[in-house]
């Protein structure tokens, strides 16, 4: 089976009806910035189921603009992931439950591409003038109520809403947080993973308390006692991404694009107050600069015209991220003391940076460390049954088995070299 076939057989699998699951054991749900990675390469094998993927995660968008980070699925049982509906106690007026935090913006640019591959279909399904005004409401909130720290940049207040749910840049920020009681809650996930890949039962007590003080306050940014609130470089950065693409988006239907330029240019100034010697850094809103070097700090490599972008390269080449010398790249300092090479989020190289990452060095003109990073992945993907993330030394697989994104951005990326690759 060509690896092409395998891919599209990952995502077939995966596929609910509406949408794609990014995984039918760990994750039966649908996730937000997962759809909008999984629409990017869906858009090879189905342009409609595409474009249907990013209107049923439309679908869940609540009426202050957010898009939460999973829209859960009547047909699971309700305890199948922790936490589930009951913990979460968010129904949209269309009657759709959700968590009520949120993922990174990768939405707008994925609804770009995904007009791209079939200009035809999506103008006889009408999807741009659809979705448009949706993004816009979403990035509305994010630049609007999620501002917390009144620096012109969008603050997470979860580990989870930066999809890097247990990186060594929350350390510390976790750290003040008091964990709900162990016996208060019963993961799902080390049911389906190895725990030794997992975060630990401290850092989930965190997690719970965390989200359960925002659904106290009705998940309103303006009251709730944020104990956790930072500014995230590849949240930031993915945002301004998305505005470019709003841009086009707008542009293509006839209105002006000038406001979203113009959110794009304040976004990528204020997003400089994140950079610190060679790489952005992750902003404390309660302290400072996070000194951790993760992979979020050089996802901005993808921002067009990034001020910083030849001392991101050279970062990325360093021994810190060891680019062209590991595998994929780690999304953890290699050198940093919190690094652990198989726990999710602390080392480990997962495909979705790393096609952001490739994305970048294209962007940057580094065409032959760009080359190799998508033969790496392609490799990957196929010699690990499309793992969730891998080992960055050994390139062995960890998390769940057949995860759509992986499959997804292969696809992409197959597509882009247009050769077939036997697996
Ligand atoms: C992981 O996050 C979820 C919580 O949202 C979890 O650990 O249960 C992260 O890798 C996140 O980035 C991803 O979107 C999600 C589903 O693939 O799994």
């Amino acid at each position: 089976m060509s690896l092409r076939q395998a891919a599209e057989r990952v995502l077939l699998g995966n596929w609910i009806g509406h949408s794609t699951v990014p995984s039918r054991s760990l994750y039966p749900h649908q996730w937000s910035w997962d759809s909008a990675f999984i629409a990017i390469g869906l858009r090879h094998l189905s342009p409609r189921r595409a474009q249907v993927e990013l209107e049923s995660l439309l679908g869940s968008q609540w009426s202050d603009g957010r898009i939460p980070h999973i829209s859960f699925s009547p047909a699971v049982a309700r305890d199948a992931y922790f936490p589930g509906p009951d913990f979460w106690q968010a129904t949209t007026v269309g009657g759709v439950e959700t968590s009520g935090i949120i993922q990174p913006p990768v939405h707008a640019l994925a609804a770009w591409l995904t007009h791209q591959a079939d200009e035809a279909e999506s103008v006889r399904r009408n999807f741009l003038p659809r979705v448009y005004p949706k993004l816009v409401a979403w990035h509305t909130y994010l630049r609007t109520r999620r501002d917390l720290g009144g620096h012109g940049l969008v603050a997470i207040v979860h580990p989870w809403e930066s999809g890097m749910d247990n990186s060594p840049a929350w350390d510390d920020a976790l750290a003040r947080v008091t964990p709900a009681p162990l016996d208060s809650f019963t993961r799902q996930d080390t049911n389906h993973a190895n725990p030794t890949d997992r975060p630990t039962d401290l850092d989930y007590a965190r997690y719970v308390q965390l989200a359960a003080t925002y659904r106290d306050h009705q998940y309103d940014d303006a009251t709730t006692p944020f104990e956790f609130a930072l500014e995230d470089p590849a949240f930031n950065a993915l945002l301004i991404t998305s505005e470019h693409a709003l841009a086009d988006i707008a542009e293509y239907l006839g209105l002006d694009p000038a406001h979203h330029l113009k959110a794009a240019e304040e976004l990528t100034h204020a997003l400089g107050q994140l950079f610190s010697e060679d790489l952005f850094h992750a902003r404390d809103l309660h302290t400072d600069l996070v000194p951790a070097r993760t992979i979020s700090g050089l996802i901005p490599l993808i921002v067009p015209g990034l001020p910083q972008a030849a001392d991101l390269l050279a970062t990325a080449r360093s021994d810190h991220f060891k680019l062209g010398q590991v595998h994929l790249v780690p999304s953890y300092d290699l050198t940093g003391p919190a690094f652990e090479r198989k726990r999710y989020w602390r080392g480990p190289s997962w495909f979705n940076t790393a096609w952001l990452v490739h994305r970048g060095l294209q962007a940057v003109g580094a065409h032959p460390d760009a080359d190799h990073l998508k033969d790496d992945l392609l490799a990957l993907a196929g010699r690990t049954g499309f793992a969730e993330y891998v080992d960055p030394y050994d390139g062995s697989p960890r998390g769940a088995q057949t995860f759509s994104w992986t499959a997804a951005l292969a696809l992409d990326l197959l597509e882009s070299q247009n050769a077939p690759t036997q697996l």
